[in-house]
């Protein structure tokens, strides 16, 4: 069996649909979960997808998907614009990652233009709502498959 990407959320994406519906969205996580499922099946490969408002436990994922996934797509959430123990951790793993975000950060506060993540990884894609999450598994399959 194919080793899954790993698609991890970090904290108040389990809001979605009713967080900020303007900035995020009004798709709930479950349900952009099912898009990216069938997303997944049409290009042939599986994720595992998660979501932890806990720094550490997202720590956990990644270090887990460096022993078990082929690649990691991330949502950091907040985190994302500060923790460098992700930052670590995402180096660490020695896998392909890609940083989704559902907002164009750059268009938001100052404190949301910088990334801990970007620098580790191998693309980053923002304001294209869920779509982002699809384009990033569509991405991650070709780079997995080269
Ligand atoms: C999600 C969050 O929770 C914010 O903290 C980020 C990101 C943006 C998003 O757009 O998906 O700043």
């Amino acid at each position: 069996m194919a080793h899954p990407i790993f698609l991890l959320n970090g904290p108040n994406l389990n809001m979605l649909g009713t967080r900020e519906p303007h900035i995020y969205g009004k798709q709930t996580l479950a349900e952009i979960e099912a898009e990216c499922r069938e997303k997944a099946r049409q290009c042939g490969v599986t994720i595992d997808f998660r979501q932890s408002n806990h720094e550490g436990v997202l720590i956990d994922w990644v270090q887990e998907a460096a022993g078990k996934g082929s690649a990691i797509i991330i949502n950091p959430g907040a985190y994302g614009h500060a923790s460098i123990a992700l930052h670590d951790a995402l180096k660490g793993s020695g896998k392909p990652v890609v940083e989704v975000h559902l907002s164009n950060v750059f268009a938001r506060e100052a404190f949301r233009h910088r990334s801990m993540i970007t620098p580790v990884s191998v693309g980053l894609i923002c304001g294209l709502g869920s779509r982002g999450y699809l384009l990033a598994i569509e991405a991650v399959s070709h780079l997995i498959a080269t």
